[in-house]
């Protein structure tokens, strides 16, 4: 992948459907991605060399994203000082839901940030990662706001189609 790219991993093939979000939206704002599955806990070594592999080739932030213990953000924060935005998954395996990894990637220890969205926010960590590049990529700037006004204008004519027609009728016509 050329630099500035993102870097995505997640703990395993199962976590991709809700992962692949952060890629769709970067891509989307012409952000560089490379997809990965590492587990902190199954293929360890590998994990590491990616991240220390990964920052010398122009990897700006990563996204890791992982279900149950999940103690791949973590991981792969102790092995860079890029930015690491963890996304916790409510794995169908986790028998709470996503709490537990939830707990595992917002409680690290002081010194060892993670950035950490919403459960299964996968599309909120691209966009994150987006800001971040666009830090020092006017290009990315530019495409994200485009993104947000855009954002607003579809709100927007919402709210004006709901004030013209009322809440019953909109439901109506949304149902459709
Ligand atoms: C975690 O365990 C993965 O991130 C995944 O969310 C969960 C279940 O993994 P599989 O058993 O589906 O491979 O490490």
């Amino acid at each position: 992948m050329v630099p500035p790219f993102v870097a995505i991993v997640m703990g395993s093939d199962s976590d991709l459907p809700v992962m692949a979000e952060a890629a769709k939206v970067l891509e989307q704002l012409g952000v560089g991605t490379e997809v990965r599955v590492l587990s902190a806990h199954r293929t360890p070594d590998e994990l590491v060399a990616y991240v220390r592999e990964a920052e010398a080739r122009g990897c700006k932030a990563f996204i890791a994203g992982a279900g149950m213990a999940a103690a791949l953000p973590g991981t792969v924060a102790a092995h860079t000082a890029l930015p690491v935005v963890g996304v916790p998954l409510t794995s169908s395996a986790s028998a709470l839901g996503g709490l537990d990894a939830l707990l595992s990637i917002v409680q690290m220890p002081h010194g060892v940030p993670v950035a950490t969205v919403g459960l299964n926010a996968a599309k909120n960590a691209g966009l994150l990662a987006a800001q971040i590049i666009a830090l020092s990529d006017e290009n990315v700037a530019q495409t994200l706001a485009a993104y947000r006004a855009k954002q607003s204008s579809d709100a927007r004519t919402k709210d004006e189609k709901l004030q013209e027609v009322g809440y019953k009728k909109y439901l109506e016509e949304k149902k459709v």
